[in-house]
């Protein structure tokens, strides 16, 4: 099919065509999505034009407050998506616990995890924000999805991706088999290919990352960040700063252009590091993503893919994109080698192994780089 026709409805079903024992679920579970985000896209695009700015006076389980468009994507997001027979649970950032299948509709096989407007403090100065999504396949059998549906490792994710509301509208997504980007074409309400097989470069020219919060950070991170600053050519440095303050579209630019991205933890107390982006609906999917395009996601110095959820909400320090980016940044964070070794065996608060599978579990406050 002519590259330009290739819609993402279509693209999906092709993909999901390739394993043997596919009944079209998972086509049918993103193709609702696609048409909550659609939805959504129209409400940012008429931005001041609607009554969507401006907060609700409410804050969320992770101590933000809820904006009107937050509500508006969690509403039509949960709408597009408890009928389908696809799921048999959810997760949001808008929800404090589980978000159920009403009981009068079938329950599917996958588990859907999102973030419903990232990004939100942006809405109001028409910046880019965007959705995040995960999918999971159910360990459970039949009936309602479990906490344990829920809490997984990022490498057992079936599909990822995110929507981004920016100059143009677009869906890039995963299922294993490489990243593809759509945009939505406004005349016709189609998500038409137009980024086949996204590949980040080895490395980049950019890092990304809240420099006011310099104050906090770790020292690996400042000897890194200060390294990208110095003059030599020879290594590409000095590297330019780009930071949005919007995940989605910090992610994509590293995506496409390469360079990294960090959300270290704030070490103000050093007793109690605090990490601020979210495992389950913003780290594991961007860092499935982020590995499928040929880059390199780590939290703590662990692959991110391989971190163990202990509750919903979890946060996480994360430095991702460009390989060989990501790679000297490891370097850094080898020079604190003792610090790393003690995290990983449990030694550091916060962290502690999962003696069934040996796999580090972070719970909301863990870090490992000091
Ligand atoms: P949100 O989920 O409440 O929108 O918060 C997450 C956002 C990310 O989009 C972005 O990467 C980060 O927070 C920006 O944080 P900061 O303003 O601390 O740099
Ligand atoms: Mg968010």
């Amino acid at each position: 099919m002519e590259r330009s026709m290739m819609t993402v409805q279509r693209h999906i079903l092709e993909q999901e065509r390739t394993y043997p024992q596919a009944s079209g679920d998972l086509t049918g579970l993103l193709w609702d999505l696609t048409i909550a985000a659609k939805r959504i896209s129209h409400q940012v695009n008429r931005g001041g034009l609607g009554d969507i700015f401006g907060e609700t006076g409410e804050e969320n389980v992770t101590g933000d407050l809820v904006r009107r468009l937050d509500r508006i994507a969690q509403d039509t997001i949960y709408r597009a998506m408890d009928h389908g027979g696809h799921l048999c649970v959810m997760v949001s950032e808008e929800s404090p616990d589980l978000v159920r299948i009403p009981a009068k509709y079938p329950k599917g096989k996958y588990v859907l995890i999102y973030d419903p407007l990232d990004g939100s403090s942006n809405i109001d100065a028409n910046v880019s924000i965007g959705t995040v999504f995960s999918v999971h396949r159910r360990i459970s059998t039949a009936g309602d999805g479990t906490m344990e549906d829920c809490l997984r490792r990022g490498s057992e994710q079936v599909a990822a991706g995110y929507f981004l509301y920016g100059s143009s509208t677009m869906v890039v997504y995963t299922t294993g088999q490489g990243v593809f980007g759509f945009t939505l074409e406004p005349s016709v309400g189609e998500f038409m290919l137009t980024h086949e097989r996204i590949v980040t470069p080895p490395k980049g020219k950019y890092y990304s990352i809240n420099e006011g919060n310099v104050s906090g950070w770790d020292e690996p991170t400042k000897r890194y960040v200060e390294y990208l600053k110095e003059k030599d050519p020879a290594t590409g440095r000095p590297y330019s700063l780009r930071y949005i303050g919007s995940l989605v579209a910090d992610f994509h630019r590293t995506l496409l252009y390469g360079g990294i991205f960090l959300y270290p933890s704030d070490h103000s107390n050093p007793q109690k590091p605090k990490p601020k982006l979210r495992l389950l609906y913003e780290v594991a999917p961007l860092a499935y993503i982020m590995e499928q395009a040929g880059g390199a996601a780590l939290i703590g110095g662990e692959r991110a893919l391989d971190i163990q959820p202990t509750s919903l909400h979890d946060r996480v320090p994360i430095v991702m994109g460009s390989k060989q980016d990501v790679a000297q940044y490891e370097k850094f964070l080898g020079e604190s080698k003792p610090v790393r070794a003690a995290a990983r065996d449990g030694k550091t608060d916060g962290a502690t192994k999962d003696s069934k599978n040996a796999s580090t579990r972070f719970n909301s406050t863990s870090i490992l780089e000091t």
